[in-house]
């Protein structure tokens, strides 16, 4: 089923890496190395102890160093620039964009199994490294497959739960009670219950996110066949990995759609720690909320226009570009519809960024999937004339600090392009994927014992007269 693209690359990425003279050599070299036990949980347990230590003499040794100052505008200005959360599985470049465990999404493509040869990543594959900080093998990926299909049931009451909303619910609010539903099974709830050790707490997070991240695309098919399918369900397929499976259970067979599916989930997963949603799961784990309750929590804040929903937004707003202007509008027109939508107080979805200051590469790999599966597609040169028109309008503004498209700028189109026409349910693809990078840190989380997340706040007349003494 999985082709894996081999060692001979392996060894050209490990040896363009060992020739750069960064820092980060060191750093990358020991990302890229492969594992070789297929058993994802013993990996994991191999590798907690030398990480556990590692915190430590980090804090012994560097606990007092500064990393940087606190101002007033990143008090008022939501914490941009403030670096305060320890993040495991990614980190983001403004200018770069995301690397999964040090590895960028081209080289990714690159090194991660296949389901042909050529073919994107498998998002097992991804999360094999971002668990582990570890390039898979073939075989690896095949277990990991294994064991999402083995946990991949949901309990009738979740879709009874579901049910009980009106089926014009949004999909990320009838998405967020399933995952709600699910709860009642978290093995973390139940082992704090008897008096589980703190030592063993990774252990029921573990259980409770692989089953999470397994049952997640079924909870999401069942709600996109009840919204848009009279809810005439499609029962998984074991012999599919988890992409191509969730693309059939949602209703599509193409090969192509599989491939989008597996890009898709894989470049989604995981953009750091500070992003809203990733920051919520985070947060509400720190209380020792179980994976269910912090990943519902981040759905939560994924469904807000200015982070996931962005997705949503960005079809619609190009199919009323359309409706009004028709597919084969000018450059002059499309700016014009661009300073209409600025002009009414609407931010143009799809742009800009909180961190990323270029050209998003989740964007950039999208845009290459288009041209290589659907280059005469009219919404996907749509999306390629707002490249051109979008920037220079945001930059014109003068206050927008990243002109330039991100991640949901493009994954509409594709979509569409394949069948799956309805952008009220693209956020819950998203959230999907967004299931393998939380899980992943919480694991973690748990793994290291990080404390319970509680910053100071403050109030204006603190802030004002602290800024008179200062
Ligand atoms: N269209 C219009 N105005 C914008 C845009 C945009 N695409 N991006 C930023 N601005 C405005 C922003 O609203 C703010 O205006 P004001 O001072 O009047 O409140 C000003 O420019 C400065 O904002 P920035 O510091 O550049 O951006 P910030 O970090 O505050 O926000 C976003 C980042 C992503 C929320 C913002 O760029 C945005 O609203 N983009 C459109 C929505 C979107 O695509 N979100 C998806 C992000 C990715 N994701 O999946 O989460
Ligand atoms: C994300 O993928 O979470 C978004 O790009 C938003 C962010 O990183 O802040």
């Amino acid at each position: 089923m999985v082709f894996y693209r081999g060692v001979s690359l392996l060894s050209k990425l490990r040896s363009r890496a060992v020739q750069q003279s960064n820092i980060s050599n060191s750093v990358r070299w020991l990302q890229v190395q492969t594992s070789s036990g297929l058993d994802l949980r013993s990996e994991l347990q191999e590798l907690i102890p030398e990480q556990q230590d590692r915190l430590k003499k980090l804090k012994s040794e560097h606990g007092k160093v500064q990393l940087g100052n606190i101002t007033v505008d990143m008090v008022l200005g939501g914490m941009r620039g403030m670096t305060g959360l320890l993040w495991e599985t990614s980190l983001l470049d403004a200018d770069e964009g995301i690397r999964f465990r040090g590895l960028s999404i081209p080289e990714c493509q690159k090194v991660l199994p296949a389901a042909k040869p050529g073919g994107e990543p498998l998002p097992e594959g991804l999360l094999w490294l971002l668990l582990t900080g570890k390039v898979p093998s073939k075989e690896q990926v095949t277990s990991l497959s294994q064991e999402l299909q083995s946990r991949a049931t949901v309990p009738d009451h979740v879709y009874k739960t579901i049910d009980a909303l009106p089926v014009t619910a949004h999909p990320m609010t009838q998405f967020a009670t399933g995952v709600m539903a699910l709860q009642v099974q978290s093995e973390f709830q139940k082992a704090y219950e008897k008096g589980i050790h703190k030592s063993k707490f990774w252990e029921p997070t573990y259980e409770d996110s692989m089953s999470l991240i397994a049952q997640v695309p079924l909870v999401a098919a069942y709600i996109y066949r009840r919204m848009y399918k009279n809810g005439e369900t499609i029962s998984k397929d074991d012999s599919l990995d988890y992409g191509a499976n969730f693309a059939h259970m949602l209703g599509f067979s193409s090969p192509d759609m599989h491939e989008l599916m597996r890009l898709y989930v894989t470049i989604h997963s995981d953009h750091e720690g500070g992003n809203v949603s990733a920051h919520t799961g985070h947060l509400v784990a720190s209380a020792l909320s179980d994976p269910y309750l912090s990943f519902a929590a981040a759905l939560n804040g994924l469904a807000g226009p200015l982070h996931g929903l962005a997705n949503q937004e960005v079809l619609l707003w190009i199919k009323s570009v359309v409706e009004e202007c028709g597919e084969n509008i000018s450059k002059e027109q499309l700016k014009d519809y661009v300073w209409k939508t600025l002009k009414s107080g609407k931010v143009v979805p799809g742009f800009g960024h909180g961190v990323l200051r270029k050209t998003d590469p989740r964007y950039t790999c999208q845009r290459e999937f288009a041209m290589k599966h659907l280059p005469e597609d009219p919404l996907f040169q749509l999306v390629s004339k707002l490249y051109d028109v979008v920037p220079p309008i945001l930059t014109e503004l003068g206050k927008v600090k990243n002109p330039w498209p991100n991640v949901d700028a493009h994954s509409g189109v594709l979509l569409n392009y394949y069948g799956l026409t309805e952008a009220r349910y693209y956020t819950v693809l998203f959230g999907v994927s967004r299931a393998l990078g939380i899980c992943s840190q919480l694991i973690w989380d748990r793994a290291l014992g990080l404390p319970l997340e509680r910053p100071k706040s403050v109030t204006m007349e603190w802030l004002e007269n602290h800024c008179k003494k200062a």
